[in-house]
């Protein structure tokens, strides 16, 4: 181990030996003022000339900022430093030196365009503030686990290399596999599906997908990491009911575990008590009246103004701006979405913050009705393997699948879903 303490647990007279990066140096003559920076904080070394090895003085004197060095010494009380205690140094070593100039501000106080910053993403993330959206992420990551867990679900690892697009259309990306074309799977939909057939009947997945999506928008990837689970049931509003139960554990989680991180965008999250839930024909309807103009309301969808105008009457109405739309024309919706009379489906998006970051639904269990949906969209079943395990006994169910980069984003209020992804893919950015 590089340091026996964080920073942030360094506690006076005593000894410690840290490691981090050199936010910032202050040279007042005989006295050298290095403040360190790790994951979880600063904490300041003192050097004093002739207190000290003339070569460590010239050493910290020299030593470029954001250089990663180690420290060893005896730790003093001091009410002046950041933690009110300081290092007096026995021993310091620079272990990696930094080039100057650097290639990114990241003392936070020139603000560099969300380009240069993804190109240099690794020292991006040395401030705090955007550090913070990965404790965040990862956090999440943890209570989806916890949720699921404790609700029976199990956990599955399905192919990323599948025989078929499964959301249709053409944002897929296709591969050579050996001497056969195959894709980037892009969404465990049918694997979530078809393990159901074999017995077990609540599993979770969490995983990169892919869609080969040409948009420029703030909330397109091309790799995002999708939370997912399928469940047996025949009720569409058990799995609204699961998600929101899902929703109010980790939002209340968040506020405890992740109060650092949430002060820092000066947040408190609002936990969701009953999430409203409008079929979109009542969410058009409401648009209306809102006076929304014309070209933002689309009978059979929702536009992103219109996912923002609803979440904000949400947060009006019910005080939460989170809000549920169920029942889209079953020709907005995959093959695998089960129908609801003839025009309808019973599916489902939830909208938090202005913005769609989960879809779902009942899928259509039965083989030929199932068949048929394949064939009402135009496609050939050969297409899709997955079919025969619908032949042999599959029960009914249904599920969802939330985007973990959105759902991050919109946590912090950030502006781009670019800004909750370690390493985005997009048309254009394939580095770092
Ligand atoms: P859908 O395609 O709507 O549904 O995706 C589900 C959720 O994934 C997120 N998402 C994205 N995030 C970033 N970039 C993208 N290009 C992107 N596309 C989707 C959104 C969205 O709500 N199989 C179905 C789910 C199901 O029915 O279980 C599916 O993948 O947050």
């Amino acid at each position: 181990m590089l340091r026996t303490e964080f920073s942030s647990d360094v506690k006076p007279e005593t000894k410690a030996t840290i490691a981090g990066f050199v936010q910032d140096k202050r040279d007042v003559g005989k006295l050298i003022f290095l403040v360190i920076r790790d994951q979880k904080g600063v904490i300041q070394a003192t050097f004093k000339k002739g207190e000290i090895n003339e070569d460590v003085f010239t050493a910290a004197k020299k030593v470029p900022k954001e250089s990663f060095v180690k420290i060893s010494g005896k730790t003093i009380k001091n009410d002046r430093a950041p933690n009110k205690v300081e290092i007096k140094p026995d021993t310091f070593e620079i272990l990696s030196r930094a080039e100057t100039p650097l290639p990114l501000d990241v003392s936070g106080t020139i603000d560099s365009n969300l380009d240069k910053r993804l190109d240099w993403r690794f020292l991006d993330i040395r401030q705090p503030k955007i550090m913070a959206v990965f404790k965040l992420q990862s956090e999440i990551i943890n209570l989806l686990n916890e949720f699921m867990v404790k609700n029976e679900f199990l956990r599955i690892f399905s192919s990323r290399i599948t025989g078929a697009a499964t959301e249709g259309g053409t944002e897929y990306f296709p591969i050579m596999y050996f001497n056969k074309e195959a894709f980037l799977a892009q969404s465990p939909q049918l694997y979530k599906e078809s393990v159901l057939a074999s017995g077990i009947d609540r599993v979770y997945e969490i995983g990169f997908v892919y869609r080969a999506e040409p948009h420029h928008t703030t909330r397109h990837l091309c790799e995002y990491v999708s939370f997912d689970f399928e469940m047996t049931t025949q009720d569409l509003s058990e799995i609204l009911d699961m998600e929101e139960k899902m929703m109010q554990y980790i939002f209340t989680e968040l506020n405890k575990r992740c109060k650092e991180v949430l002060d820092l965008y000066g947040i408190t999250l609002e936990v969701p008590k009953k999430i409203p839930r409008l079929t979109l024909a009542e969410a058009n309807e409401i648009l209306k009246k809102e006076k929304l103009d014309k070209e933002f309301i689309e009978e059979n969808d929702l536009t992103p103004e219109g996912e923002r105008k609803i979440s904000a009457w949400a947060e009006k109405n019910h005080g939460t701006s989170f809000v549920f739309i169920t029942h889209f024309p079953f020709a907005k919706k995959p093959f695998y979405i089960m129908r609801d009379g003839k025009q309808l489906s019973s599916s489902f998006d939830l909208l938090y913050n202005g913005l769609e970051i989960t879809s779902g639904g009942i899928r259509e269990h039965d083989y030929d009705a199932r068949v048929n949906n394949v064939k009402a969209k135009g496609i050939d079943p050969k297409t899709f393997d997955h079919l025969r395990f619908f032949k042999y006994g599959m029960p009914p169910h249904g599920g969802l699948a939330l985007g973990i980069e959105r759902l991050t984003e919109k946590i912090l209020n950030l502006d781009n879903v670019r800004e909750a992804t370690l390493t985005p893919r997009d048309p254009e950015r394939l580095k770092p």
